[in-house]
């Protein structure tokens, strides 16, 4: 597992790498491409503020600060460990706030995954009798937190009263735009969504039809509450955290066990039975939410890691299919075909990079030009400006002298797609080629 984090992180590196040096790929391609273009592919490529952001995101990513507030028991714990896909170690942290709240961070080995918040609610805060200044403290306590996200958890099966929780909500963000000039993101949890009857099926395949029903119901009741507080959420999900763990020798031990276990067992807990239900989709919504970008990439790095390489190469494309768009609308010195084609190429090289390889831009050219059943990659060498029409005739046939902005998106979109095929999820050229097909017919 282990490994296996440490070389998906070298695969972003190494995309890094290539992205680093490819000033000088650009200065180095043929003379016949004019310094003007040049400069503007550079300025198109390497300006790009999303594309940047995204490298910049592999180095300086952060865990995460998520506010989880929901009462004991609503599986606040169990919903981290679902979403982060392991056994997360909470560490204290010594900055500790008040007895209905706990700040830590959640661990997997020596790497720190997220921040928490976490409390039981107002409802739940032990000084009632003064509940305004308990109130006041744990929001000073949150402010000083500054979460990303705030998550409120509740209950499928029970509809318990959560109208002080969200007035308090309401408070909260009230007082966190003011502070930080921004919006709270809040994302509501209807959490053991596989405890609705009849609750003998927990395989989120299995759910019947009219178990979902009723879950849909139970999110419609408090969503209800929520818009009636006038308290504004960008999304509410049901969720099953349902996980069962085992150790390392195939013994399964309930959650309340777990610390008891070997330091060892705990470390390398398995999964024995995997109820999860919508946690991906959870893990979107959260993305989604999240408004810091080093936190987004933080959110990714730390509950989609395996997933991350098909993510930032989807990432990938789209940015690259904006920038084809660009170079379409902007008016080049050499036809925008042939620069199109570069553009393309520093894309599969990129994608290529994310797969562990080291691709040249020629090397991507000959893919590119492989997808349209060119071949030979002398002819790419030969193609100069005068000669794009032909080359756009193979990628955009019957489109005219001039690429729209549209095609060139979709174009470029199409070949990124069939890289992803090729490179990432390591289909053969003729699955990529049909891909490319694919691609271009939508
Ligand atoms: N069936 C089922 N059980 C769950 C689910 N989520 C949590 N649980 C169980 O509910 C119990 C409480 O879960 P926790 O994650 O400890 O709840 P918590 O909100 O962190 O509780 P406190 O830390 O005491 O506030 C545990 O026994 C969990 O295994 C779920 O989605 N389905
Ligand atoms: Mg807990």
């Amino acid at each position: 597992m282990k490994d296996e984090k440490i070389k998906i992180e070298k695969r972003l590196e190494n995309m890094k790498d290539f992205y680093i040096k490819a000033n000088e790929l650009i200065d180095k391609l043929p003379d016949s491409i004019p310094v003007a273009s040049k400069e503007k592919i550079k300025d198109i490529v390497l300006g790009d503020e999303d594309l940047k952001k995204l490298m910049e995101g592999i180095d300086n990513h952060r865990p995460p600060r998520i506010f989880l507030i929901g009462r004991t028991g609503v599986g606040k714990s169990s919903l981290i460990n679902a979403i982060c896909g392991t056994y997360v170690a909470k560490v204290s942290d010594t900055k500790s706030c008040t007895y209905s709240a706990q700040t830590y961070l959640c661990k997997d080995k020596d790497r720190v995954l997220m921040e928490i918040f976490d409390t039981r609610g107002i409802a739940e805060s032990e000084s009632l009798n003064d509940s305004i200044s308990a109130e006041e403290m744990l929001i000073k306590e949150i402010n000083k937190f500054s979460p990303d996200v705030a998550i409120m958890m509740l209950n499928c099966t029970h509809r318990d009263d959560v109208d002080s929780d969200v007035k308090f909500l309401k408070d909260v963000t009230k007082q966190y735009s003011e502070v930080n000039h921004m919006r709270l993101p809040i994302v509501v949890v209807v959490n053991k969504c596989d405890e609705m009857a009849p609750s003998r099926f927990k395989n989120p395949s299995e759910y019947p039809l009219n178990k979902i029903d009723k879950i849909k119901d139970v999110v419609q009741y408090y969503k209800e509450i929520i818009v009636k507080n006038g308290l504004k959420i960008d999304n509410i999900i049901p969720v099953s955290s349902l996980i069962d763990w085992q150790t390392p020798d195939g013994i399964e031990i309930g959650v309340e066990d777990i610390d008891n276990l070997p330091q060892y067992d705990i470390d390398n807990l398995q999964i024995a039975f995997d109820g999860r239900y919508n946690i991906d989709e959870l893990k979107d919504i959260l993305e989604e939410a999240i408004i810091d970008f080093e936190a987004k990439m933080g959110l990714r790095m730390a509950a989609r890691l395996n997933e991350v390489v098909m993510k930032m190469s989807k990432h990938l494309n789209n940015i690259f299919a904006g920038i084809s768009a660009t170079i379409a609308l902007t008016p080049i010195p050499v036809s925008d075909i042939y620069i199109l084609l570069i553009v393309q190429a520093l894309l599969v090289s990129l994608i290529a990079s994310l797969s562990g390889r080291d691709l040249s831009l020629d090397s991507a050219k000959e893919f590119i030009l492989g997808l349209g059943g060119v071949a030979g990659a002398g002819y790419v060498f030969r193609l100069v400006a005068q000669q794009a029409t032909k080359f756009l005739n193979i990628f955009f046939p019957g489109s005219g002298s001039a690429v729209s902005s549209g095609i060139a998106a979709i174009g470029t979109k199409a070949i990124g797609k069939a890289a992803i095929a090729y490179y990432i999820e390591e289909k053969t050229i003729d699955e990529a080629k049909k891909k490319f097909e694919d691609a271009k017919k939508q």
